[in-house]
């Protein structure tokens, strides 16, 4: 994939050869809250993903319905960067190793006979919405399995363990760069090794993080990590390993091609002298994020439904082409923290003709999710990250 990011405008003019498609568009009937109504489908429906994506199994939002706010497992997007590994449950082992006084290893036995703790949150891929075809890498679930933090301090920490490093089963080669000696060997070599994440040790021991084992009342299916994986409901997808194997503590910051290479948000930034410098971050922690999901219609009266997660949600506010932003009804999820929110506005008289729908969230700190010429979006030159307002098109007949 090419690492560039590509704007609205770009994005409109690319889906535009579906635009025709779209009077062969034949949209669903679901009814999300209003009994009777029928979906008005968006005009920018994404574009086909290119086909290493297509078992992405993505969201589709116009199919969202109040039941639809836990993700079914087999409706849950899939991401593997080195496919599905095999995992036989009966022989798979955890291993804690690394900078700990207690060292053990555990079986799957073992990690269930610790105590259990369910958590409904949110997954979603830190490149979600950075193309026309990815808007669909997210799903809200009910986790099963045991805090990390207890297993991790049974292991308890060296003085030296700052940093802790979850491997995978899934392995692949990685191009690694490097220079010989006096400087005058220069090349690339490729290197096998498991998917691999960190964090430090105060993010990884967070009450919050889980080793999961059940996936909405059942067995973790095999594409979504099955025997184990970590959820760790404060951070992108990414940092959710799956197919665990073996937890590392070590002394310094981890900087495999997955932390420090793959998925890195590039910026050109302004700083107060007017020079540019570019700036390169690791993909880490989930962002504030709405989207408008879908646009119904019964009886002549239209409302609009949407989403909103990524950090403690204060409210949703929605604007029709340049109106004024209006306060959405938080339907569902508002006692969860982890989990996204549905919502819905109501959209009373519309005119006919083309429209645009924006939503955009706001956190309990005050913050807003940036629009798309904000700064923190307009200066990215990759698509990871891509929690700008939301823009999607319809036509009122
Ligand atoms: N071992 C392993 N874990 C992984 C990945 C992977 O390729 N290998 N992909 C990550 C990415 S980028 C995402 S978005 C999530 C997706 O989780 P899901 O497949 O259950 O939706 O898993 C993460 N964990
Ligand atoms: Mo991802």
């Amino acid at each position: 994939m090419d690492v560039r990011r590509i704007s609205r405008r770009d994005a409109l003019v690319q889906t535009g050869g579906t635009l025709a498609a779209i009077a062969f568009f034949q949209s669903p009937l679901f009814a999300w809250a209003r009994p009777g109504e029928t979906n008005v489908p968006f005009l920018d429906q994404p574009p086909a993903p290119p086909p290493p994506l297509a078992g992405l199994n993505q969201l589709d939002w116009e199919a969202q319905t109040p039941d639809s706010w836990i993700t079914p497992n087999d409706k849950f997007f899939r991401v593997g960067h080195y496919g599905v590994p095999e995992v036989d449950a009966a022989k798979w082992k955890l291993e804690i190793a690394g900078l700990v006084a207690n060292p053990r290893s555990y079986d799957l036995a073992a990690i269930k006979a610790l105590p259990k703790k369910e958590l409904v949150s949110t997954l979603e891929c830190s490149g979600n919405h950075g193309f026309p075809f990815l808007p669909g890498a997210i799903g809200n679930a009910r986790w099963g399995g045991t805090p990390l933090a207890g297993v991790l301090q049974k292991a308890g920490r060296k003085p030296a363990g700052v940093e802790v490093v979850f491997y995978g089963a899934d392995q692949g080669e990685e191009p690694i760069q490097y220079i010989g000696g006096l400087g005058d060997k220069m090349g690339e070599f490729k290197a096998k090794a498991p998917f691999a994440r960190s964090m430090s040790w105060a993010e990884a021991t967070d009450p919050a993080n889980l080793l999961v084992y059940e996936m909405n009342g059942k067995p973790l299916p095999a594409p979504n990590g099955a025997p184990l994986r970590l959820i760790a409901p404060r951070w992108f997808g990414i940092s959710n390993v799956k197919w665990l194997t073996r937890i590392d503590v070590i002394d310094s910051r981890f900087e495999g091609p997955f932390q420090a290479q793959r998925y890195l948000t590039v910026r050109e930034s302004r700083r107060d002298d007017g020079s540019t410098v570019w700036t390169r971050t690791a993909v880490g922690k989930c962002l504030l994020k709405s989207v408008p999901a879908k646009v119904t219609v019964q009886d002549g009266k239209y409302r609009i439904y949407g989403a909103a997660w990524g950090a403690p949600i204060a409210r949703v506010e929605v604007k029709v082409d340049e109106g004024p932003w209006k306060t959405a009804v938080i339907d569902k999820g508002a006692e969860y923290e982890f989990a996204w929110k549905f919502w819905h506005v109501d959209w009373p008289s519309p005119a006919t003709g083309e429209h645009k729908i924006t939503s955009r969230a706001i956190d309990k700190a005050g913050n807003v999710q940036p629009s798309q010429d904000d700064p923190s979006i307009a200066s990215k030159r990759t698509y990871w990250e891509a929690n700008g307002q939301v823009t999607r098109m319809i036509r009122i007949a």
